[in-house]
Formats: structure tokens, C-alpha cells, sequence
């Protein structure tokens, strides 16, 4: 029986494809693993599909952006939570690059939280969480040990998007995104990182 990867998109008003989760998505070996992305600005009942498949579900990753998301996020990942007290939570994105301990503090249901680009990062961390390994050398994690200390392990070094795999756009229905935009438009982003320092833009503490 295929273990699965659980991963959420929290509720928004804009429904652009959920890039971050196509993206971790995509280099998961679906040999092993059945990515399944459940996006709460898609489906009107989306911790039911969640429970749905909680019992095969290996860990359970959340992109999080600062503001109204946090919220759904929240309320999501309680319920998961209370279904499946074991399960790994993984919260990564731009939130939780800007505020990985506080995050962990704030909130006792999240185990694992994630800084900067993440392919890497969950490709390893699903492996650590498959085989119960410890989790003390992934870079690019803050997390809670067996012990309740929040541990912050170094940072991940950037890495060209080039060399990440393809998006794999079939873990989606792209055709619920073309009707909820009303236009048959694709979304892709081109790079990562940004040169300037612009003061109200959180990149430059992301990326450097
Ligand atoms: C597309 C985009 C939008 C779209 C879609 C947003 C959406 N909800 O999907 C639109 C135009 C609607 C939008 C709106 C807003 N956006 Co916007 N947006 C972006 C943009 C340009 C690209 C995001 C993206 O898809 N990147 C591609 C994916 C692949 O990368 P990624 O999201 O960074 O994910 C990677 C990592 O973060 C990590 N990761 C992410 N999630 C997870 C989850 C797990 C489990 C793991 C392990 C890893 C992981 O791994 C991924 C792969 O490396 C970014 C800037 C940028 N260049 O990235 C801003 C950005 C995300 N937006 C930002 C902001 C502030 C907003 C708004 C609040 C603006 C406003 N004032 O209204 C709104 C709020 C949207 C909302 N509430 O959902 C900020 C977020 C800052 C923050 N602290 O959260 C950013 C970073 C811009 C900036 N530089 O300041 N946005």
C-alpha cells in the first residue's frame, strides 16, 4: 500500500495555482509516495478529503503566507491534529522563513517548520520522517525534539530552480483553477531571489 503526502493550500481570496505545494509536490517519488494537494480555496469541504486519506498519510505540509491565511492554517492543522495525534506537521513558505521558532512556539500542533526554497528540504525531511530518523541534520528546518526544545538547524544554500524536476501540474485539477479565474491561464514563476532591498518586500530576509 503506497504511503501518502498530505499537503494544503489554507484559504484565499485569489486563486492562483498553488506553486509552492506543485513545487515540493514534484520531487517526491511518486513510486513511493501519492502526493495529494487538497486546496481550501478550491474544495467546499476540504478537511473531510484531508481525513479521508490521514490514515496512509506519512506527514502533513502546509504553505503558510503572513495575514488571513495563518488562520485557515490554523484551524486545519488543529483538526488534522486531533484526527491523528502522531502526525508530522510541516508548515514551510514565507511565513515560517520569516518566523521559524515563533512559529513553533505560538502554536503547539506544529512540529516541523521550514525556511526558504523547500524541494530539497522535503524531499529529505519526508525520507527522516519515513525511516523515524532524526531530524538534526536537515538544513533549513526548525523543529521540536523528542524533548519539547525548539532546535533551529543551519540554513539550506540557495539553489538554481533549473535544477529542481518539472512541476508536475497533473498533482492538480488545473481545469477547477481555469474556471474559478474564468480564464484558461497557466501560472509559472521564472525565478527565485531578488537583487534589490526593498524595505516593505520580505525577500531580502528569505533569500539574502
Ligand atoms: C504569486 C504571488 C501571489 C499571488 C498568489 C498568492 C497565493 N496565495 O497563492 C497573488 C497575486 C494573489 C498574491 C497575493 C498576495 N501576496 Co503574494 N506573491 C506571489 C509571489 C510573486 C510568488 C509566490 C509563488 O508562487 N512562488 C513560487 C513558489 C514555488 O515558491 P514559494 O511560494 O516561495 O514556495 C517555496 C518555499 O517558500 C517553500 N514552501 C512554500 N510553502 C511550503 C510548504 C511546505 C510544507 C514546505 C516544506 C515548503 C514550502 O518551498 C517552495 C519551493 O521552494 C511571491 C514573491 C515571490 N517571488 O515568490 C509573493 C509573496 C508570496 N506575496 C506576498 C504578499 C505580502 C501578498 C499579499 C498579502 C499582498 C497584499 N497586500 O494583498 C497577498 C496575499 C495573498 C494571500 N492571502 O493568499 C509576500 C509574502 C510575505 C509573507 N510574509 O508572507 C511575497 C513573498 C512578496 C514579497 N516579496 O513580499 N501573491
Amino acid at each position: 500500500m503506497k504511503k501518502v503526502i498530505l499537503l494544503y493550500n489554507p484559504k484565499a481570496v485569489f486563486f492562483d495555482m498553488p506553486l509552492a505545494l506543485l513545487a515540493i509536490g514534484s520531487v517526491i517519488d511518486q513510486n513511493k509516495y501519492d502526493v495529494i494537494i487538497v486546496d481550501g480555496r478550491i474544495e467546499k469541504k476540504p478537511l473531510s478529503i484531508l481525513k479521508k486519506h490521514i490514515d496512509k498519510a506519512v506527514c502533513f505540509g502546509i504553505t503558510v503566507l503572513t495575514g488571513s491565511p495563518i488562520r485557515d492554517a490554523l484551524t486545519i492543522t488543529r483538526a488534522v491534529k486531533k484526527e491523528k495525534k502522531d502526525l508530522p506537521v510541516v508548515w514551510g513558505g514565507w511565513h515560517t522563513s520569516l518566523f521559524p521558532e515563533q512559529t513553533l512556539m505560538d502554536e503547539k500542533d506544529i512540529d516541523i517548520t521550514v525556511q526558504g526554497q523547500g524541494e530539497e528540504t522535503f524531499k529529505e525531511l519526508v525520507k527522516k520522517i519515513t525511516n523515524k530518523e532524526s531530524l538534526s541534520t536537515v538544513k533549513g528546518i526548525c523543529y521540536r525534539n523528542e524533548k519539547g526544545d525548539i532546535i533551529k538547524n543551519p540554513p539550506r544554500t540557495i539553489v538554481p530552480m533549473d535544477q529542481y524536476s518539472d512541476i508536475d501540474y497533473g498533482l492538480i485539477d488545473v481545469e477547477k483553477y481555469f474556471e474559478k479565474k474564468g480564464k484558461r491561464q497557466l501560472d509559472y514563476i521564472s525565478s527565485t531571489g531578488c537583487y534589490f532591498r526593498c524595505s516593505f518586500c520580505a525577500d531580502p530576509f528569505v533569500y539574502n
